[in-house]
């Protein structure tokens, strides 16, 4: 409880102010905030015997931004503007001590000030692309002025932090201090007064701005970021604090963010912001569940799965076993780890000792004896029920007590793996996407005996190894393969029906994927599918002819389409034309041209109505888990929030009309829309309303 508000605190230390903040649990500049901050400035302003202001935060972090749960809201004064206008009107030093991530508004704010000094491990930056936004309180002007317009657009465009030390060697920060913060602050506000140090402001600072590889840079940043009005709204920006004058930069920078902040692209990355948050909540999960410690992992298996898993728990400081069957695919699957490594480092995102620290948390044994020590087994085995059933009873014997046993698989009943062993309760799924160490989705399966603290500690587990978990229940293909089996459907009648491979791809990625359904199975290979199909009995016209005729995707140089010697470009190939348009003659179907709006719609609804009906088994609690799952496991673009949050933008009633017209012109009864669809449609709301 401060003394000028609830959150805010005013003291003084001699001749040191010292406002202290207050707002759990990040600090987020809320309306209250912002009003006390003014008044403790205007008082410090006011006071005389103040010499210089130190601005700190209590709790795990400085400022991590506006509140982003005031977007949308009438504004309400003091803006965070009037805020930073006060600290850069102030005739006297104002430090502002940084800790924990200081980011978005929080660091524009500290950019404010005169100076900046931070504890060793804090971290700066300005997340707001990441928000469909950009920095909106002067970032886009002060930050180049600081370190330069090119650096300023790698922080701005990518949105990710920047640690204390390369700030500090940037000029972004003045001093890394060691113990209590704000006691270092108030030292160090000391010695400015009593150095009489000038009191430059960043905004005044003109020496950095030069347009030496501002465009290249714009170019190589924005080039993936294809569909997004942020980052071009962030290059507009920032090149404007190169040729306009401080003031008119600032005035363009608002205009961008007030017409970013209500545009739909931002509204849908907000819902996945907090989406993403309200998923690693299991709904039904009581307080007295807690997750069990976590010193050290195993794998089994050193497949590519095994190894990418067994580098989440290495990335994350966690001792881990893999544990293979023979030597060789052992060392085979250590090397492939040391060579994901080795490509990490050589683009630079990682130190070579860093590396070597990390392989020597990986262990390779040939002994699965060697799980005994282990907190967690995590099992990356050939995808077959049986194999499974038989690690699992062995599991059973050697795995501590209390040890988590979890199983990678992407679609197995993880029920019937469980029963394998007499420890049900401690077994569910940790499905991770391909590649592990690189996809951040975590699909957390929970079986019908899983146990809270079990699935606690794996929702934990998840976040230290920087995933984001979402705990689903126990179906064929969970939520996220479940609702893509039912494009796989649609993608082999599109191509029976007259459109080619090439034209179902186009459509997708024009919608926002990075990639189409025929080049991604091409990259997993058609062959796995085919083999499961034969498994179950199912056939896929189109893809069982492509697999007959060794079209087996990336693997074999041709899938849907044809790739050159070392190239993964997909190019159309003639003879997969003449596969498909075989296949439909077979079936006498008249070919007709399909256009690029009923392809995605023929691509994306019928997965929305699978969705539908997994919310309506409870396979996962909200729909905005399934979202979350859509956009960081299966690439659906973030701008438009996730397949759910898209379905209630179009309104359910259209996604039923339509659905209806394709269930009755296919003969497709599964094409029928989800009761949930029909019930929410005829009560004119959304899944999230
Ligand atoms: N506003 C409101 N709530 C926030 C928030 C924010 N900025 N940041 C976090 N929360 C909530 C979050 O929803 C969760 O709530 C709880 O805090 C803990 O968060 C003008 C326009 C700081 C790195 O984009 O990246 O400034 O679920 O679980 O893993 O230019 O939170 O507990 O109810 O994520 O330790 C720019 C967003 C805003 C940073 C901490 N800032 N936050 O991670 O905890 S736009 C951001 C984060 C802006 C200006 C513009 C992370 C974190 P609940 P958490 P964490």
């Amino acid at each position: 409880m401060g003394n000028i508000n609830r959150s805010v605190d005013f003291s003084t230390d001699s001749e040191i102010a010292v406002v202290t903040v207050d707002n759990p649990p990040v600090n987020a500049l809320k309306h209250e905030v912002r009003a006390g901050l003014a008044e403790a400035l205007r008082q410090a302003r006011d006071d005389a015997a103040v010499k210089a202001v130190v601005i700190a935060c209590a709790g795990r972090t400085f400022f991590a931004g506006a509140d982003i749960t005031e977007f949308g809201k009438p504004p309400q004064a003091p803006g965070l503007h009037d805020v930073i206008a006060a600290i850069e009107a102030t005739p006297k030093p104002v430090v502002a001590a940084l800790h924990g991530t200081a980011l978005g508004g929080g660091f524009e704010l500290a950019l404010a000030c005169h100076f900046r000094v931070a504890v060793s491990g804090a971290r700066v930056g300005l997340p707001e692309v990441k928000l469909g936004l950009l920095p909106g309180a002067g970032g886009t002007q002060r930050l180049p002025r600081l370190i330069g317009p090119e650096k300023a657009l790698q922080l701005i465009v990518t949105g990710e932090p920047m640690a204390a030390p390369k700030a500090l060697a940037d000029g972004v920060i003045d001093e890394i201090v060691e113990g209590d913060l704000t006691a270092a602050a108030i030292a160090f506000a000391r010695r400015v007064v009593a150095e009489g140090r000038p009191l430059k402001l960043v905004r005044d600072r003109e020496d950095k701005l030069s347009a030496e590889g501002f465009a290249d840079a714009a170019e190589a940043l924005t080039r993936r970021l294809r569909g997004r009005d942020a980052p071009a709204a962030c290059v507009e920006a920032v090149r404007n604090a190169i040729v306009l004058p401080f003031e008119e930069g600032l005035k363009r920078e608002g205009e961008l963010f007030r017409k970013l902040v209500t545009g739909d692209q931002s509204k849908a990355q907000r819902h996945v912001f907090f989406a993403e948050r309200e998923a690693a909540k299991v709904p039904d999960m009581p307080d007295a569940a807690k997750p069990r410690p976590i010193t050290h992992g195993a794998v089994v298996g050193a497949g590519t799965m095994g190894g990418g898993i067994g580098m989440c728990f290495a990335n994350a400081g966690i001792p881990v076993t893999i544990v293979e069957t023979g030597r060789d695919l052992l060392q085979k699957g250590l090397d492939r780890v040391a060579a994901n490594y080795r490509t990490t480092v050589s683009r630079g995102g990682l130190g070579a000792d860093e590396m070597e620290r990390r392989m020597a948390l990986i262990t390779g044994v040939t002994e699965l004896e060697a799980v005994g020590s282990a907190d967690v087994v995590i099992e990356a085995v050939f995808e077959e029920m049986n194999v499974k059933k038989r690690v699992f009873a062995n599991l059973d014997r050697l795995a501590k007590p209390n040890a988590l046993l979890a199983t990678n698989t992407s679609m197995l009943d993880v029920n019937e793996i469980a029963r394998a062993t007499a420890r049900p309760e401690d077994v569910l799924g940790t499905h991770f996407f391909s590649p592990a160490n690189v996809m951040r989705l975590l699909e957390i399966v929970r079986g019908a005996q899983t146990s809270f603290d079990a699935i606690a500690t794996a929702v934990g587990l998840g976040r230290r190894l920087g995933k984001v978990p979402v705990t689903v229940g126990v179906c064929y293909g969970f939520v996220g393969n479940r609702m893509l089996a039912r494009r796989s459907i649609e993608t082999e009648r599109l191509l029976l029906e007259g459109a080619l491979p090439q034209e179902v791809d186009a459509a997708v990625v024009a919608f926002g994927f990075p990639m189409g359904p025929c080049a991604m199975m091409d990259l997993a290979g058609l062959d796995v599918g085919w083999r499961i199909r034969k498994g179950r009995g199912e056939r896929a016209l189109i893809e069982d002819a492509l697999c007959e005729a060794g079209h087996f995707g990336q693997k074999t140089g041709k899938g849907y389409f044809r790739y050159e010697a070392g190239s993964r470009t997909p190019v159309p190939d003639p003879e997969v034309e003449g596969i498909i348009i075989e296949a439909s003659a077979r079936l006498g179907i008249n070919r007709r041209p399909i256009g690029e709006e009923e392809i995605v719609e023929r691509m994306i609804f019928p997965m929305i109505n699978e969705g539908a009906r997994i919310l309506e088994e409870g396979i996962a609690a909200r729909p905005g888990d399934i979202d979350v799952i859509w956009v960081y496991g299966y690439g659906w673009p973030v701008w438009r929030g996730g397949p759910m949050y898209y379905a209630d933008r179009l309104r359910l009633a259209h996604l039923r009309d339509r659905l209806t017209h394709y269930a009755d012109r296919s003969e497709d009864g599964t094409l029928q829309p989800a009761a949930l669809i029909r019930r929410l449609a005829a009560e004119g709301r959304g899944f999230t309303s």
